[in-house]
């Protein structure tokens, strides 16, 4: 599925334009600082997402701006939007006015393979940049998170295997690493990977564990094996009454 998402991408990019506004509000707010003192016992990244390739649309009464007042409510320390309008049902205008909802880091999930994109997202109100190590070489990868840093943005660098954080690491190193539960390919999770990969990564980078978490025994179990922070999307989306799913979780 990722080669498909990263071909449709590219052809979106075709007809892309750079928005006219200037970033509404210059200050941004670090995901990294939020990660490191959670406001629970462990870290939050609560995911707004409508659909994803692998399960549809998650519920009829999807409400952005609802899920985001609400998360911020219930203790998250940051928030993830999902921009990709074809497989997510996103959009980057939708970031934009989750932006103004919430006083967190707001991290720009997309498939980010250009340096507009990566403008477009500052311009937005995003604090964060989402970018997949499976989606490009380490080189090309490198100089987008470069880029990222320019514009006084942070990154969360995404890995699912042991030869993808290598290669990364080979590289640079980055501050925060989400390590993703879920195989692109079979679209199954497995909470395991944290296992094999963060004994590879430095302790000072902050680890997000994404994708799967349902649990508090999942909660448990990541924090026991080197895991910052959860990153949750349908768990949260499904559920009718987020605040108490996250209290039970945490
Ligand atoms: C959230 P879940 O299983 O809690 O809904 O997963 C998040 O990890 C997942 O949406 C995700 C993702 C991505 C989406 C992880 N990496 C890259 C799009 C692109």
């Amino acid at each position: 599925i990722l080669d498909q998402i990263l071909r449709t991408k590219a052809n979106e990019l075709e007809e892309f334009r750079r928005p006219t506004f200037d970033r509404e509000q210059p200050e941004i707010y670090s995901l990294k600082k939020a990660l490191s003192r959670p406001k629970h016992r462990f870290g939050l990244i609560a995911e707004i997402k409508e659909a994803s390739p692998s399960k549809g649309v998650f519920r009829p009464d999807f409400n952005a701006e609802h899920l985001a007042r609400t998360y911020a409510a219930s203790g998250a320390d940051a928030i993830s939007v999902l921009t990709d309008r074809v497989y997510f049902h996103g959009s980057i205008e939708r970031l934009r006015s989750v932006r103004r909802e919430v006083r967190l880091p707001i991290l720009r999930k997309d498939f980010i393979i250009d340096e507009r994109q990566i403008e477009e997202a500052y311009l937005c109100g995003a604090d964060a940049v989402l970018l997949i190590a499976g989606a490009m070489d380490t080189k090309r990868l490198h100089h987008l998170y470069l880029t990222v840093k320019g514009f006084g943005l942070e990154a969360l660098v995404e890995v699912h295997s042991r030869q993808e954080a290598e290669a990364v690491l080979d590289r640079f190193t980055p501050e925060i690493v989400g390590i993703n539960n879920r195989d692109l390919k079979t679209f199954r999770t497995d909470l395991h990977v944290i296992e094999r990969i963060r004994p590879l990564i430095p302790q000072s980078v902050l680890i997000v564990s994404e994708s799967g978490v349902q649990t508090p025994t999942d909660i448990q179990f990541l924090q026991k094996s080197g895991a910052d922070a959860a990153l949750i999307g349908e768990t949260l989306i499904r559920s009718d009454a987020p605040e108490k799913k996250i209290e039970a979780l945490y």
